[in-house]
């Protein structure tokens, strides 16, 4: 169900509440950790719809570091070609730099699109699960790293914001809200 859509220069953005692992896009971001073996969440549904391939590919890149991301193929996943592996910040009270830990996540995340020619990619709500990162405060850094990011890809026409319940996609939504123009 899309909850929102604008436009911000030759990129659409949307507000989404489903299962990131159906979408039709070129990348789906994954919230891993720092050892991109896997785990429960939205990485599990990934590495569950993507198959072992997917696993044994992480296994050759060495964990990641958090605020960083890591890209792999999609393998069974299709139609998503790619998945983007980002390690967001465990909410330790804000005291920990986690705001411009999971901004850098998002920021990573579309440099790797434009490194790659990616024309479209979808991010869940990173860090606001297990992780336990304040759902209001992550939609707000989400929108605005993406939004900051945007011009440094310019082949980026479709970012999708993919949550997965309604109270979620109503925050990110009430921020994109004050970006750019409906569409
Ligand atoms: N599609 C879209 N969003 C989803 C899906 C899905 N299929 N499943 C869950 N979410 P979490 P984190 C939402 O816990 O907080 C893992 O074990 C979920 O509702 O998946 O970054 C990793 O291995 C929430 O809004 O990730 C790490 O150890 C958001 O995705 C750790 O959890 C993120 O929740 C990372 O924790």
């Amino acid at each position: 169900m899309t909850l929102t859509a604008r436009q911000i220069g030759k990129a659409r953005l949307d507000v989404i509440v489903t299962d990131i692992t159906t979408l039709r896009v070129d990348a789906i971001v994954n919230a891993a950790n720092s050892s991109l073996l896997g785990g429960g969440g939205v990485d599990g549904a990934i590495h569950r719809a993507a198959g072992p391939e997917l696993l044994a590919e992480c296994r050759t890149l060495h964990g990641c570091k958090t605020g960083d991301a890591k890209i792999t193929k999609g393998y069974r996943l299709l139609p998503a070609k790619h998945v983007i592996h980002a390690v967001g910040p465990v909410w330790n009270g804000g005291t920990q730099n986690e705001d411009t830990l999971l901004a850098s996540c998002y920021r990573r995340g579309i440099e790797l699109c434009h490194a790659n020619r990616l024309g479209s990619v979808a991010f869940p709500a990173i860090s606001t699960g297990v992780y336990h990162f304040p759902p209001d405060r992550a939609a707000g850094i989400a929108v605005k790293a993406v939004v900051d990011a945007l011009a440094a890809a310019p082949d980026l026409t479709q970012v999708t914001f993919c949550c997965f319940s309604a109270p979620s996609g109503e925050l990110h939504q009430k921020v994109l809200d004050t970006f750019g123009s409906p569409c």
